[in-house]
């Protein structure tokens, strides 16, 4: 009975092991405020580096209004992905998002448009 008892912990802990391993491979969501906590006109964190599969979630911080507008010069396959990337909706009101999904590896380059003068610009890496 004892020896039955030690197989299934043993069946057990083979099981969490291999749904542990798998965790990886899930989708995971980044967030990013927008505007940063010290009232900067800032995205933070400004560059992230994320998995192919992942989403970005921008919740809007300080300093509003803000947007998030993607460089067509500046991301993988040019404009279509740009304009399906980017949110331009402004975000008044703390706590509004947006999110956008990330599929081809590489860097995409984007702005804040109200204030992409005073440097609020930002960059997600797929890996
Ligand atoms: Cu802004």
């Amino acid at each position: 009975m004892r020896a039955i008892g030690a197989l299934v912990v043993t069946a057990a802990l083979v099981f969490a092991g291999t749904v542990f391993n798998a965790a990886p491979a899930y989708a995971t969501d980044h967030t990013v405020k927008m505007g940063s906590d010290a009232g900067l006109l800032q995205f933070e964190p400004a560059t992230i580096t994320i998995k192919s599969g992942d989403s970005v979630t921008w919740v809007n911080n300080k300093m509003a209004p803000h947007n998030v507008i993607f460089d067509e010069a500046a991301v993988p396959g040019g404009k279509a992905v740009a304009d399906a990337l980017s949110q331009d909706q402004l975000t008044f009101s703390p706590g509004e998002s947006y999110s956008s999904t990330f599929s081809d590896p590489g860097e995409y380059s984007y702005f804040c448009a109200p204030h992409r003068g005073a440097g609020m610009v930002g960059k997600i890496i797929v890996e």
